[in-house]
């Protein structure tokens, strides 16, 4: 466990710099009897899918509680909101009213909001196997642009593709719960397909400042040996380039190309079409060494003893109660291996996402990680990574997918039988650090 005073004071960003948090629908709104069902309602009912049982039908119920949320997000005094809308609710009769009221509420705040179009909660008769539903994303992005253009600050297309694909739909943890291995790759192409027409539409539409929140981390190779370095390189290829390459440069890595579905080479070119900023979604970098050939219990999941490579323990670092090491410094690798990588071809990044689950309300541990985090993130900045925001997950203590309501993320308790909300320690501290940023 980390403890210690966060007393040096913080440096200072450049002007103009977007503070903010973020949420997503299905983990926050509950109210699931007001929209269509979604594939994580499905999932969530099946027994043994989720930790403790649990549901996100109420989650933090901010269907109802909204107003509660934005007096939250006014007295931290954030620059900007990120939340999803659920596909399934805006689909439902009625359904962006809430976005129209949240949205006015955000603005009449003070607060920018910046729009997530898919964050996991895909309606129920769709499937990211299928390439059509790629298409169905991009009508779905220009009716809620039709909608909220006007007021939106920023537009994230997805949310992790990455974690949707590998958790979703190769190791079938996360919904629709399907466990295809390595035939899941159409999942990850579909989606970046789905990204790069949500784009276009999102442009036809009049809608701009838009970019895409990915989740990365650095791969660390357990050792020098060989073995290690290969598995450690296939880990990244995966879980990272995959996502990135294809978006930023317009070509997939090596060997991946041939196994995606449909006239790859013309998808590239819709991938590629050029986004206004990058998001990265940062929580920890991953030890990665050669295959044991035996099944692992890593991180709460449960990886197959066929993959290629084998996720090891950090040591010698404190990690949160989730299990995740606690690393501030590959924050700053990362970004700086980023712009190393694509050079002129990064955008402006955001970052879209960094956070860490630990319980109570005296969350001394949680400030310790966000102040380390945001001085990487600052190293960064001054080594000339062109940086533009940085986003906490997350506001609220809410539904943490598969881990239900065990993991709390918050800068504010969620009571979960009450309802109730109250601001943490984190709360407070990050509410001054804004003040002496501006
Ligand atoms: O809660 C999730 C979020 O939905 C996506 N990024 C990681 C968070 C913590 O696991």
């Amino acid at each position: 466990m980390i403890r210690r005073m966060v007393t040096n004071p913080m440096p200072q960003f450049p002007a103009g710099f977007l503070w903010g948090v973020s949420t997503s629908a299905h983990q926050i709104e509950g109210a699931a009897d007001t929209r269509e069902p979604s594939v994580w309602d499905v999932f969530t009912a099946e027994p043994g899918r989720v930790k403790d049982g649990s549901t996100a039908a109420v989650a933090c119920d901010s269907y109802h509680r909204s107003h509660e949320d934005v007096a939250l997000l006014a007295g931290l005094g954030v620059d900007a909101y990120r939340f999803s809308v659920s596909w399934p609710r805006v689909a439902s009769p009625g359904g962006l009213d809430f976005y129209d009221r949240l949205v006015d509420a955000l603005c009449a705040a003070g607060v920018r909001p910046v729009v997530t179009l898919f964050h996991w909660d895909l309606p129920v008769a769709l499937d990211w196997l299928e390439r059509d539903t790629a298409s169905r994303f991009a009508d779905h992005a220009c009716v809620v642009a039709e909608r909220l253009g006007d007021r939106v600050a920023k537009w994230i297309t997805l949310n992790e593709p990455a974690e949707h694909t590998l958790l979703g739909h190769a190791l079938g943890v996360h919904a629709p719960g399907r466990r295809l291995m390595f035939d899941a790759l159409p999942v990850a192409h579909h989606q970046l397909l789905a990204h790069g027409l949500a784009v276009r539409a999102l442009r036809a539409a009049g809608a701009g400042d838009i970019g895409i929140a990915n989740s990365h981390g650095p791969t660390w190779a357990a050792s020098e040996s060989p073995e290690d370095r290969e598995a450690a390189e296939f880990y990244d290829l995966l879980l990272n380039r995959l996502f990135s390459d294809p978006l930023l440069i317009g070509r997939y890595p090596e060997g991946f190309g041939e196994l995606m579905p449909g006239d790859v080479e013309a998808d590239l070119k819709v991938i590629a079409e050029p986004i206004d900023w990058y998001g990265i979604n940062y929580y920890a970098p991953t030890r990665v060494g050669a295959p044991h050939g035996a099944e692992i219990e890593f991180g709460g999941l449960s990886l197959p003893a066929e993959l290629p490579f084998t996720v090891r323990e950090i040591e010698d670092r404190p990690v949160t109660d989730f299990g995740w090491p606690v690393v501030p410094e590959a924050l700053t690798e990362l970004l700086a291996g980023f712009r190393e990588r694509y050079g002129d071809r990064l955008p402006p990044v955001l970052i879209t996402e960094n956070g860490c689950s630990y319980q109570g309300v005296d969350d001394q541990e949680r400030i310790a990680y966000l102040d380390g985090h945001i001085r990487a993130l600052h190293r960064a900045v001054e080594a000339g990574v062109d940086v533009r925001g940085y986003f906490v997950w997350s506001l609220l203590d809410n539904f943490e997918w598969a881990e239900g309501y065990t993991r709390r993320f918050g800068l504010v308790h969620t009571d979960f039988e009450t309802l109730e909300r109250t601001p943490k320690a984190s709360y407070a501290w990050l509410r001054d650090l804004l003040r002496a940023q501006r």
